[in-house]
């Protein structure tokens, strides 16, 4: 059993209100809406996991609940690489009813992050490992790009489920990752008030918007059926967005990228430079331009001409 927890705030009625938005989002770390994404098109996203983890074998084709079948996960593709690279999460996004909530959320344009993952969590084999999966503050390892992570449930998710439970009003800093504990300098058990653990139940349509900062984890599945979510990020597009395209050169001192949204510039990198290769690590900066190449995908930010974040997507 999950331990009692109390409910995630429902922000629904204040979601015209940019002053209480703003009020709930500095004393929570969050908001929670019901029901405000379009069933339909989040039905379109879901049937896209359902049909990848039926060729697999895993659930049976047609499965509304993708009860698990039993089938060996040993090839079972935990990151759902065959979906990330359809990049299914565009058309969900450019789905108009999609856009507009998130055009009204944020009373700008969305600028979408292609930090995306797609989440279909078999119940859990182990048993004896801790419900909670890795308690983690996204913003430390992702420095430097103020993202809202969006984490949207794509079938019904209870507490055998699991699900995603997070701390509230704990994303004021500092960092509760132990700087101390390399290479992934976990977050120490207790460091999270076990009062401040907020959950609720799922639905599709649901959407929780989290501060980069706000600590939180998946809950291990104990249920017969897979987990079904996808997790973005967003930003306004006003804001201080990042460029996100290809590398057209890179030597070592400077980076050249050609953006998907016609953007382009060469940046310079420097001791300040924030670069993270794909085991989530830091790069050293003379390491950086061994570790991409022209033609690699990249989230690219910068400040007066130098480089302040450089990774890949994922
Ligand atoms: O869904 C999960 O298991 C974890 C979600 C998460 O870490 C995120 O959305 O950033
Ligand atoms: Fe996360």
């Amino acid at each position: 059993m999950l331990p009692a927890m109390q409910e995630l705030h429902v922000s629904n009625d204040i979601l015209d209100n940019r002053v209480a938005l703003e009020a709930a989002w500095d004393r929570d770390g969050y908001w929670f809406f019901r029901g405000v994404l379009d069933t339909e098109a989040v039905e379109r996203l879901r049937s896209k996991f359902l049909d990848e983890i039926a060729q697999l074998g895993v659930i049976s084709p047609g499965d509304p609940i993708a009860r698990y079948s039993g089938k060996s996960l040993s090839e079972f593709p935990f990151r759902m690489e065959p979906l990330a690279a359809r990049k299914i999460w565009k058309p969900f996004v450019a789905e108009p009813a999609i856009h507009r909530f998130f055009t009204r959320l944020l009373a700008d344009e969305p600028f979408w992050i292609p930090t995306v993952e797609y989440r279909a969590t078999p119940p859990a084999q182990d048993r004896s490992r801790p419900r909670f999966d890795y308690v983690h503050q996204d913003g430390f390892y992702n420095a430097g790009i103020p993202f809202l992570i969006c984490w949207i449930p794509l079938a019904e998710i209870d507490a055998d489920v699991g699900g995603l439970v997070l701390a509230e009003g704990l994303h004021k800093g500092p960092y509760l990752h132990d700087l101390s504990q390399p290479p992934l300098f976990p977050i120490p058990d207790g460091a999270v008030p076990a009062h401040a653990w907020r959950r609720t139940t799922y639905r599709p349509g649901d959407v929780v918007i989290m501060h980069l900062n706000t600590p939180h984890t998946g809950v291990a599945n104990y249920s017969d059926r897979f987990r079904l979510s996808m997790d973005i990020r967003v930003m306004a597009a006003s804001g201080n967005t990042p460029i996100v395209g290809n590398i057209t050169s890179i030597t070592q001192r400077e980076v050249a990228v050609q953006g998907e949204d016609g953007r382009s510039g060469t940046f310079t990198f420097d001791e300040s430079t924030y670069s993270r290769g794909l085991d989530g690590g830091k790069v050293p900066l003379d390491e950086i331009p061994m570790r991409f190449q022209p033609g690699d995908e990249v989230i690219l930010a910068s400040h007066e001409g130098r480089v302040t974040v450089l990774r890949p997507p994922h």
